[in-house]
């Protein structure tokens, strides 16, 4: 089987909820030694995408998405631990506290971002989903963290994120941490408006953004 097969039927296997497929297939992915970052970019998240569309047109109902964002997790926990691997090798270019923000639940996003992040040489804290305002907050100082990154999904919750950047104004930490937003209703404009520090549409634009914040630190 060529890359571009292996690609199209680890997509298959998130559109179809199959998940010992997605899991054989990711486990093959590490086997043939391939890069792992346009597995989860080519692969699988083109999966995802698509059932999203498929809600979107009625055509899925929760129990498909469910099944869904749970293949795509069985997936992602198969490759975290080798993209740990690499993290390990790299020498720590800052340390993130991530989550999802406070009523929402959506992690999917959030979670390939945090991997990513780690496999590119920042040391990552996952705060979870549904994540409160003020943990954000306390565990960025408890940790002594250089980025704040909050993913958001519902166009309500997204709301949360202007009152964290705010929540940072007030307490006077605004420049200690950079805070980046994301999640599929937000975009760089959003992120000027509320003051966040950066944006990115997806995983692999996250790291290239915190990145290029870490050198202007
Ligand atoms: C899977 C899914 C679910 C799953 C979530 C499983 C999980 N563990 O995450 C389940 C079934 C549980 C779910 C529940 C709900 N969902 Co839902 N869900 C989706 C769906 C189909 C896909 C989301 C996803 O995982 N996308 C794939 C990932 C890879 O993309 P992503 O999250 O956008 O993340 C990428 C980027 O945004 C970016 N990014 C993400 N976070 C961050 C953070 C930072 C800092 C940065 C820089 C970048 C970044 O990088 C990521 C990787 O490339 C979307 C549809 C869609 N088109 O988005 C609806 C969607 C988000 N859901 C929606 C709704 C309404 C709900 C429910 C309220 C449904 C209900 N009635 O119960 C509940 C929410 C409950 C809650 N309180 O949170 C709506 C939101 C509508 C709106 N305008 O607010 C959507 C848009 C569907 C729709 N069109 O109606 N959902």
């Amino acid at each position: 089987m060529d890359a571009d097969t292996l690609l199209s039927k680890m997509t298959r296997s998130i559109i179809e909820g199959d998940r010992e497929q997605a899991e054989t297939l990711a486990r093959d992915a590490i086997a043939r030694g391939l890069d792992l970052d346009a597995v989860i970019e080519r692969g699988f998240i083109p999966g995802i995408q698509r059932v999203g569309v498929l809600w979107e047109q009625g055509e899925y109902f929760l129990p498909e998405l469910i099944t869904s964002a749970e293949c795509m997790k069985a997936a992602m926990n198969i490759l975290q631990p080798e993209l740990e691997k690499a993290n390990i090798r790299a020498h720590s270019l800052g340390k993130v506290v991530i989550g999802t923000i406070e009523g929402d639940i959506h992690d999917i996003g959030k979670n390939l971002v945090a991997s990513m992040l780690g496999a590119n040489g920042f040391q990552v804290v996952d705060l979870g989903a549904d994540v409160k305002l003020d943990l954000f907050i306390s565990k960025a100082q408890e940790e002594n963290a250089d980025f704040i990154c909050v993913s958001a999904l519902l166009t309500t919750t997204m709301m949360q994120q202007r009152t964290l950047v705010a929540k940072l104004r007030d307490q006077g930490l605004i420049d200690r941490f950079k805070v980046m937003v994301g999640g599929a209703p937000a975009n760089r404009q959003w992120a000027e408006d509320i003051g966040a520090h950066g944006y990115a549409e997806n995983a692999m634009a996250a790291v290239q953004a915190v990145k290029k914040l870490s050198v202007s630190r």
